[in-house]
């Protein structure tokens, strides 16, 4: 008979991956997407920095254009939010096809596997189809028009710009350019290239008449920098703009393909995920239909595709150069959008990120950190001018946030005054999974040192002794007042995080030192009289009050104050709390992927996965699976991928633990990739519940503490990175 450890030790040099089923990664459609719609219906593609949102009409086709730094602004002292930056629409690309209506066989997709979209139907008696990609290394978004007969193709294209600027056709290229009130210079250029027939220019318009494909080319940009000491802005676009283009025409369409390919691949492919067999007739469904069904259970591999578009969002916003992910990621159809589609300091943005370490897109994390420091110097004079942050001493160190942010320096709404350390905790996370020293000491330890030496200039001591954050407020709920359970818990995970931080670069010793005695003067998290972790020092908590922040949980996650282990009568407690907030009412969207991320850490799986289902409803996610917030928000997106990365692998407690939140919805089933603290890359098998093989590999071989099927073992990693 095998022991249970015997197995395991076979389990670390028997795993295959030829164990893995293919996951369904195609998100498809009956119909191209209601132009009203756009937001919830269109299929976004996107390059980091360049997006499109494909509708899939058919006599008339329209892809909506961003550029991720067209952006309104200024540096606003003022910090009123009504005059912050806004992000803008580039404008659109629209393709006539005259009498395509009366196609049949209609059928539009985005397969996640090769973030391509297409469009595909069948019109007297000819195949067409099209295809869209943003490619990164190429800095162009590529359309494809192609039909199974010669000189098909006949109708005209049109570029829009959603600010009015100067319109030039030329040839086979259409140009637009301008520059917004804050003078920041934009330009879009299209080209087309037409295999057979004809292509002209006309009116402003191109027209194209028989031809047998169609290949069009558009790049874009703006004038935008980050870099503070530039004003935010660089060179004027059109020279760059050109370049790209002039060098994406050069290559054939496949080259360009395959370039897309192989760079996109590179990431995506880092994370397998087979959560269960759907049946055949339901995973047969288009998207929307299916979706419906989905929020009631019962489709694993629905839920598998949800967490890997977050993947594919990320890759798809994200990219080292870019800007980070907006409330609505990279996709905007609206010069006047909710929220100004900003920066959102008291959950989205950071929710954006959850994703980004757990699920193996590391390098993604990092326009969040390039965009952080090209605001410092803004956001520490904003802090200086502050009433709020003033010292007896006259000086103010450090810098502080307001609930809302650009790309211009520009903050708006009332302070969040504890979003800079939340900040930091993404800085140190990405030291904790990568173990990436050099970040650590150039880029990461001078903001966490300034943000606690505000904090020490900040925090205010009760006549007992205890330190507390001043007059703050627990995001969006209760009164401001002094020791917020959210404010708290953020300076805690600040103070750990900087003193771990000093310990491994084995600097400024005295300091941390003095760091470690603030953090344990902090008035720490309290027990209610309903066995409720307090949102307020006042023991005031309404059981009745389903807010959708979950603020004071922070400690739970994404924080570490508490765990089931170490802390169980606070985890208890937050249990209770989490209870309460329940999952009605004012409940939505980005809330269940937080809840989901929480009765993770929890350790409830079954409480977890219902939160799944709870996105997965009409009011919480659209056609597209977009995170439904009118329009729509993609923070829930990203979110949803961090909480099933904390259903499957844990790695803030000093362990690896496998599996530590399973649902019976999910009862056999693979993950292979993801990402744990200490840079370590794991997979899992697992069967009626259990675990049955893994994998532990790092670039190093190390020895780690592993939870597997309730039993801790020291595992030796193997040599390698993701498998
Ligand atoms: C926070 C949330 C809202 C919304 C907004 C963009 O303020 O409370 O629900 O997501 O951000």
């Amino acid at each position: 008979m095998i022991t249970r450890t015997k197995l395991f030790l076979f389990a670390l040099t028997g795993f295959s991956s030829a164990a893995l089923a293919a996951a369904d990664l195609t998100l498809w459609y009956e119909h191209p997407a209601k132009p009203e719609a756009c937001m919830n219906e269109a299929l976004p593609v996107g390059n980091g920095r360049i997006g499109g949102l494909v509708l899939g009409g058919l006599s008339t086709e329209r892809v909506v254009l961003n550029e991720d730094s067209l952006w309104t602004g200024d540096e606003n002292p003022s910090g009123n939010y009504e005059t912050m930056g806004a992000y803008q629409v580039l404008g659109d690309l629209v393709i006539h096809l005259p009498g395509h209506d009366a196609a049949t066989g209609y059928h539009r997709e985005l397969e996640l596997a090769d973030a391509v979209a297409a469009v595909s139907y069948q019109f007297e008696g000819v195949h067409y189809r099209r295809e869209y990609f943003c490619s990164q290394p190429a800095q162009v978004l590529v359309v494809r028009l192609t039909a199974d007969k010669l000189g098909a193709y006949t109708g005209s294209l049109e570029l829009n710009d959603s600010h009015q600027g100067k319109l030039l056709a030329v040839k086979n290229r259409l140009t637009f350019s301008g520059a917004l009130d804050n003078q920041l210079q934009y330009e879009a250029q299209l080209l087309a290239l037409n295999e057979g027939g004809s292509l002209q220019e006309s009116g402003g318009k191109l027209e194209f008449k028989g031809c047998n494909s169609l290949t069009l080319l558009l790049a874009a940009g703006t004038d935008y920098v980050m870099d503070y000491a530039k004003k935010y802005r660089g060179e004027p676009p059109h020279a760059r703009v050109t370049r790209q283009l002039d060098a994406a025409a050069a290559k054939s369409c496949d080259a360009l393909k395959a370039g897309h390919l192989k760079d996109y691949q590179l990431l995506f492919n880092r994370v397998s995920l087979d959560l269960g067999q759907t049946p055949t007739e339901r995973a047969g469904q288009p998207t929307d239909k299916r979706k419906v069904e989905a929020a009631k259970g019962g489709d694993p591999g629905l839920e598998a595709l949800l967490f890997q578009y977050g993947r594919y969002l990320l890759i798809s916003c994200s990219r080292p150069g870019s800007l980070p992910a907006n409330l609505q990621g990279l996709w905007n159809d609206s010069n006047n959008p909710p929220w100004h589609c900003d920066y959102h300091a008291n959950i989205n943005v950071q929710m954006n990120y959850w994703p980004a370490e757990p699920a193996n897109l590391s390098e993604c994390h990092l326009p969040f950190f390039d965009l952080l420091c090209s605001q410092l110097e803004s956001w520490r004079k904003a802090t200086q001018a502050a009433r709020e942050f003033r010292t007896p001493s006259g000086k103010t160190r450090g810098f502080a946030l307001r609930t809302s942010h650009g790309i211009h320096g520009d903050m708006g709404w009332k302070w969040d005054k504890t979003a800079n350390a939340w900040y930091c905790l993404h800085l140190w996370e990405h030291y904790a999974f990568t173990s990436d020293r050099h970040y650590l000491e150039k880029v990461a330890y001078p903001i966490l040192k300034e943000t606690c030496q505000f904090w020490q200039d900040h925090l205010k001591e009760l006549p007992d002794g205890r330190l507390v954050v001043p007059m703050a407020w627990s995001p969006e709920h209760g009164p401001t007042e002094d020791g917020v359970s959210y404010s708290q818990q953020i300076i805690w995970d600040l103070f750990a995080n900087y003193v771990e931080a000093s310990e491994t670069l084995k600097l400024d010793k005295d300091y941390r030192a003095r760091i470690a005695s603030l953090q344990e003067k902090l008035a720490g998290p309290k027990i209610g009289k309903r066995g409720q972790l307090q949102e307020w020092m006042t023991d005031r908590d309404d059981p009745n009050d389903h807010h959708r922040h979950t603020s004071h949980l922070f400690a739970v996650y994404p924080g570490r104050q508490i765990n089931i282990a170490q802390t169980p009568e606070l985890a208890e407690a937050a249990k209770k709390s989490l209870e309460a907030r329940g999952d009605t009412g004012d409940v939505r969207e980005w809330s269940f992927a937080w809840r989901t991320a929480l009765w993770a850490r929890l350790r409830d799986g079954e409480t977890a996965h219902r939160q799944i289902l709870h996105l997965l409803a009409d009011r919480n996610t659209c056609p597209n699976l977009f995170g439904l917030h009118p329009p729509m928000q993609m923070d829930g997106n990203f979110g949803i991928t961090a909480g099933m990365c904390e259903m499957l692998l844990q790695s803030h407690a000093g362990e690896l633990a496998l599996l530590p939140a399973l649902p019976s919805a999910w009862p056999a089933g693979s993950v292979k990739g993801l990402h744990a603290r200490g840079n370590f890359t794991v997979d899992i098998n697992w069967k009626d519940g259990k675990v049955t093989q893994y994998r532990i590999a790092s670039p190093q071989p190390g020895t780690v503490d592993v939870r597997v099927n309730g039993e801790v073992k020291s595992v030796k990693s193997q040599r390698g990175e993701a498998s």
